[in-house]
């Protein structure tokens, strides 16, 4: 059943690739730089509802030049008010999937990264730039507003000042700019992007699956909540994590020993 999804998903222009515990995933409608039409966001979202059991771990990326220009312009004029309601909520449910799916998700962007393209990459939980990625939301400047989540999610990684800039100004941050400000967490040169990114992942794979879930289904909600209740979400998660016969293991390994230490980065 799945697998037939994950084919039309291919048809439609969004592929998965296994590599060992990692969901290799690739928007790949370059000629139009990956702009999410209804049928590639659809793709989006079937894939991630459907990621095999054995992964861990997902990647995105763009084929071509760029990681994702967004809305495809093309299909806007088509709808009219309600429609327009609707098609902006079948995007939260597309960008939840990825949110909110089993696995943490790695965004490795290069090249533009605007307008949906940005509010996807943001729905992920870490994002990779290369030197070439630059981020804009030029919804402001197309007399339009973000439809993906994007009021949502961008201004928990820059602040609603920022966000306000780009889109009465359509500012762009480059790559740099955009790693200072906490659009991306890393910036790599050019083309290392997907390295990165499958480099980190094969890190995170190797995470106890319980600390995975509660960074990517706990952590966003407690960080919602008032401080006494995320307290206590807080301790709950973490007795339920605590009490797996993995971390019990992974504690008496590094007491015994033979656990890697923390050590300061190079
Ligand atoms: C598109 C789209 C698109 C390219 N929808 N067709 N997003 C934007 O406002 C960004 C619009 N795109 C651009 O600014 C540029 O295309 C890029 C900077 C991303 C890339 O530039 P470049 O020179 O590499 O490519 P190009 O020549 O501009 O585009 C190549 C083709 O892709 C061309 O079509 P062609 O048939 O003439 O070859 C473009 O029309 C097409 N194309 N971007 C449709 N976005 C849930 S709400 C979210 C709201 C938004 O995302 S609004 C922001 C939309």
């Amino acid at each position: 059943m799945s697998n037939s999804i994950l084919e039309r998903a291919a048809t439609h222009g969004v592929t998965l690739d296994m590599q060992g515990p990692v969901a290799v995933i690739t928007l790949r409608r370059p000629g139009k730089r990956n702009a999410l039409s209804d049928s590639l966001i659809e793709a989006v979202r079937d894939t991630f509802q459907n990621l095999p059991e054995s992964a861990r771990v997902a990647v995105i990326h763009g084929e071509g030049d760029h990681f994702c220009a967004g809305l495809d312009l093309s299909e806007l004029n088509e709808r009219d008010a309600g429609q327009g309601v609707f098609h902006s909520r079948s995007w939260h449910v597309a960008l939840d999937a990825v949110q909110y799916g089993p696995v943490p998700v790695i965004a490795a962007v290069h090249g533009a990264v605007v307008g949906g393209g940005l509010e996807l990459a943001s729905a992920c939980h870490i994002r990779v730039a290369d030197e070439s990625a630059f981020f804009a939301l030029p919804e402001g400047t197309r007399g339009i507003f973000v439809g993906g989540g994007g009021s949502v999610r961008v201004p928990k990684l820059i602040g609603v000042a920022r966000m306000t800039d780009m889109m009465l100004t359509g500012r762009v941050y480059n790559a740099a700019e955009g790693e200072r400000i906490g659009l991306a967490q890393y910036l790599v040169p050019g083309g290392k992007a997907l390295d990165k990114a499958l480099e980190l992942a094969q890190r995170i794979a190797t995470n106890a699956p319980l600390t995975n879930f509660a960074l990517t289904h706990a952590l966003p909600r407690i960080a919602e909540q008032p401080a006494d209740h995320g307290y206590l979400t807080e301790a709950l998660m973490a007795s339920i994590a605590q009490s797996t016969p993995e971390a019990k293991a992974r504690v008496r390994e590094f007491l015994a020993g033979k656990a890697a230490k923390v050590q300061n980065s190079k």
